[in-house]
């Protein structure tokens, strides 16, 4: 049995861990008692469970709004959480609590908490996007106008709460404790830690932000052993620069590497911004989203497009490969048993990538369909092509026939028309609940017009225009 400690509502918790498993919400609500933390969905989509969890990056405070019903005790070691009941002081609300009573922001009350976490939460990020802010905090009846009129009322003159400096200077106080302990075996901090962990443990599970493998308990019930919890490895949490590229450790979460990209790949950020809710992206990680395979993950096809190449590591032993020869077929990957994946690379820029996400909602929704072009033009003539799809077979995966038949044809409608023929040659889609096969074929052709329409920069408008009222 391990012991993890982190901070409660400014109260120091050591605890023996029983189960890896355990997520907050049932810990708050069963152990705590602390009820203000809503179970609504328990699979990371209502936001009703929203915590703020801070974490000590480099001695600099890091806030997120985290979903505690997706979120293992574990990966909260070292760190410091507020629910609900820790925010207002003993003797006053929060601003933000005040301005969502006098702007009559909740009605029956149950995503209230996690609302207000939330706007908490990017109030100490000094982030005001937020329609972003609240795409994971659901809201069947106030309607949003109300929450986000408070939101912008508690901006005037907000305080930072007291207690925001005292954890700071707790979590300081537990990093120099966990320093000094041996790194716990199923939370390794290094590399080095994990190879073993992995050579020990050729069947265990690795747990980067549980987006994916929380939903395995809390809805398949499934009863996990062997976990290991990657997300604190710092040497796979980084982005560095090389040359030509960009080396992405697979433990950097998605909100971090959507920030990091906004100049180098917007398209890429932009599509990134569209994955699940803030607080989904604050816990998923780049290399979680790969390692499952899914053929509707968001990034996969985005990464293939760029020609991005992923490291791999077996007991010390790398190996890198182009990352759509990863997805073999569905659910089976090109990975051995006690081999993680370390790292991603892609280029540092490419002026011509493009990406579409096609989904029934704007925000927190899965892919239908998600389209990636990257074509390269000179002289009007097409030199080389890498186009992906997401949702348009079992596995992320290239338009191989569509690429050949564009590479060397001339830039030009004409060319994309008959392109877009190549299509059936490529790809055979299923009709699901997301859409039907007929549906995934069609758009997948007017995406590759679209791409021709914006690369040509013609007058002719591609988006839906966002209507003022
Ligand atoms: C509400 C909600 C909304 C979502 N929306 C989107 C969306 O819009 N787009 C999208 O693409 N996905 C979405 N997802 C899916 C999800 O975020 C990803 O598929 C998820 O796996 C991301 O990584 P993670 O770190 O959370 O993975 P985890 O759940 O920690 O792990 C997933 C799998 O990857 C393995 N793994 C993790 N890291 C590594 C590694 N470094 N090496 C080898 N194996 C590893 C694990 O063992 C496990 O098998 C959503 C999920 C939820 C709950
Ligand atoms: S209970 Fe719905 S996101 Fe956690
Ligand atoms: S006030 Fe009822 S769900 Fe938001």
């Amino acid at each position: 049995m391990q012991k993890i400690a982190f901070i409660l509502n400014g109260e120091e918790v050591s605890l023996e861990v029983l189960s890896s498993t355990t997520t907050l919400l049932d810990w708050l609500r069963e152990e705590k008692k602390l009820t203000g933390t809503k179970e609504g969905c328990n699979e990371g989509d209502c936001g009703a469970c929203t915590v703020l969890v801070t974490d000590l990056k480099k001695g600099q405070a890091e806030h997120k709004a985290l979903n505690a019903c997706i979120l293992f005790l574990p990966q909260l070691d070292g760190k410091s959480v507020r629910t609900i009941e820790g925010l207002a002081s003993k003797t006053s609300d929060l601003r933000i609590q005040e301005e969502m009573i006098s702007n009559h922001s909740s009605q029956c009350g149950f995503c209230t908490p996690g609302i207000v976490v939330s706007l908490l939460t990017a109030q100490l990020n000094k982030d005001k996007n937020y329609d972003d802010i609240l795409a994971g905090n659901l809201c069947r009846c106030t309607g949003y106008t109300p929450i986000i009129d408070a939101a912008i009322a508690a901006e005037k003159n907000a305080e930072m709460p007291g207690w925001v400096k005292v954890d700071n200077n707790k979590l300081k106080k537990i990093a120099i404790n966990k320093k000094s302990k041996q790194s716990k075996l199923f939370l390794p901090q290094t590399i080095k830690d994990l190879e073993k962990w992995c050579n020990k443990n050729p069947d265990g599970i690795l747990v980067g932000g549980a987006t994916d493998v929380g939903l395995w308990v809390t809805k398949k019930l499934m009863d996990l052993k062997q976990i290991c919890f990657i997300g604190q490895i710092s040497e796979m949490s980084q982005i560095k620069t090389a040359n030509q590229s960009l080396n992405i450790g697979a433990c950097t979460t998605i909100e971090t590497l959507r920030n990091s990209i906004k100049i180098s790949h917007p398209e890429f950020s932009e599509l990134l911004r569209r994955y699940g809710s803030t607080q989904v992206r604050n816990a998923a990680t780049i290399g979680g989203n790969i390692a499952n395979g899914s053929p509707i993950g968001d990034s996969s096809p985005a990464l293939i497009a760029l020609g991005a190449t992923i490291s791999l590591n077996l007991n010390g032993k790398h190996r890198t490969i182009p990352i759509e020869e990863f997805f073999i077929k569905y659910g089976l990957q090109n990975k051995q048993k006690g081999e993680f994946i370390e790292s991603i690379n892609m280029p540092r820029k490419e002026e011509n990538f493009r990406c579409y996400k096609i989904s029934k909602r704007f925000d927190q929704d899965i892919s239908a369909i998600c389209g990636c072009f990257n074509i390269t033009i000179k002289k009007e003539t097409i030199i080389n092509a890498r186009i992906a799809f997401g949702g348009m077979a079992e596995i992320p995966k290239r338009a191989i026939a569509v690429e050949d038949f564009l590479i060397g044809s001339s830039w030009s409608e004409e060319t994309i028309s008959k392109a877009c023929l190549e299509f059936e040659n490529d790809f055979n889609p299923i009709s699901d609940m997301r859409a039907s096969s007929k549906y995934r074929n069609l758009v997948a052709k007017n995406l590759l017009k679209k791409y021709f329409i914006e690369l040509s920069k013609t007058e002719k408008n591609t988006n839906v225009l966002r209507v003022e009222i």
